[in-house]
């Protein structure tokens, strides 16, 4: 067998092994190792990304919903004993001191929110600091049970955190029934409506409506520098969702009410409880809804959201000094 014929017949099994090659990466499609997918290249934390990282991001928290933690960042929330009339606690920092240097995030340097575990008995306050880092605040527990108390605040050279940890307090514990989702919510002669829709693992935005005995209401005062202040907590485990009001106080295009825009992270499907803060006339109300989101066990795919008629809970009404207000369904139902 000459050359030429031993060259032509190598060159031809040469372009059938290549071909054969080009063939199969078609089917297989580009290659890319696990590991990149989850963190470098994610941008939308697809919950694929979070199937392959979920796990080893989950034990550090990175990707937990926030509230979950007593720790994160080294940075602790832990209770400090004091009298039944005060709650105290004291953050602690990686190096195990207690931590005195926070910035201001919405006006103050720490946000205190308060929900017993059957997601009643909310209170939004804020604690004054003593010199050596030891915060403390009138008691907010109103009635005996389990709460979550969640630290919603900025260490100095550090990133802004939430953190969270149960307080027990003793006593003939009756838990509420949550309410059933509902359209709007009323507190004290306010209605608020509530509209937009959520998916899971996506953000959405959720307009609420404020209207006084059917008028809307247009001068809405500032409270905590946004015309409300929106707090989303997941019933079960009482994850602590992300919302951010849309447009700012004075930025020249966010009116008064009757319309706030906040956009709202939802990791998951489930139930959850929305605790909108308004302040009008110089008092701070707050109303209540129940939201459904995604498929929930019921099978009630709803995804659109819903408000509680809540019980006039005006005691959770207060004058404006921006400092503490009391909020949630009423307990004394029981
Ligand atoms: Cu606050």
């Amino acid at each position: 067998m000459n050359t030429v014929t031993k060259l032509s017949g190598f060159l031809l099994g040469l372009a059938a092994v290549f071909g054969a090659a080009y063939g199969v990466g078609q089917l297989v499609g580009p290659v890319t190792s696990s590991a990149g997918t989850g963190h470098g290249s994610d941008t939308g934390h697809a919950a694929s990304d979070h199937s392959v990282t979920t796990d080893a991001h989950a034990t550090d928290g990175a990707h937990l919903p926030d509230g979950l933690l007593t720790s994160q960042d080294g940075y602790t929330l832990t209770p400090v004993p004091s009298s039944p009339e005060e709650f105290a606690f004291r953050i602690t920092g990686p190096d195990g001191s207690t931590v005195t240097a926070f910035d201001i995030e919405h006006e103050q340097r720490m946000h205190l929110i308060v929900v017993r575990r059957d997601l009643s008995g909310f209170r939004h306050v804020h604690p004054q600091m003593d010199p050596d880092g030891v915060w403390r605040t009138p008691s907010p527990f109103e009635e005996p049970g389990v709460y979550r108390v969640f630290a919603d605040f900025h260490p100095t050279g550090g990133a802004p955190l939430t953190l969270g940890t149960d307080v027990s307090i003793a006593g003939m514990y009756y838990p509420q029934p949550l309410p059933p989702p509902a359209p709007t919510s009323t507190v004290d002669g306010y209605t608020v409506t509530l509209d937009g829709a959520l998916e899971p693992g996506h953000s959405g935005t959720l307009t609420l409506s404020v209207t006084r005995d059917g008028v809307p209401v247009t001068d809405l005062e500032p409270y905590l520098g946004a015309y409300g202040h929106l707090v989303a907590l997941r019933a079960g485990d009482l994850a602590y969702l992300h919302v951010h009001p849309e447009g700012a106080v004075g930025d020249g295009q966010t009116n008064p009410g009757p319309d706030l825009r906040f956009t709202i992270e939802v990791p998951t499907a489930g139930t959850y409880r929305l605790y909108l803060d308004f302040q009008h006339a110089g008092v701070v109300r707050t109303a209540e809804f129940t939201l459904m989101v995604g498929s929930t066990s019921s099978g009630n795919s709803s995804g659109t959201p819903s408000g509680t008629p809540a019980a006039d809970n005006t005691t959770g009404a207060d004058d404006a000094t921006g400092a503490d207000h009391t909020h949630g369904t009423p307990a004394h139902t029981h």
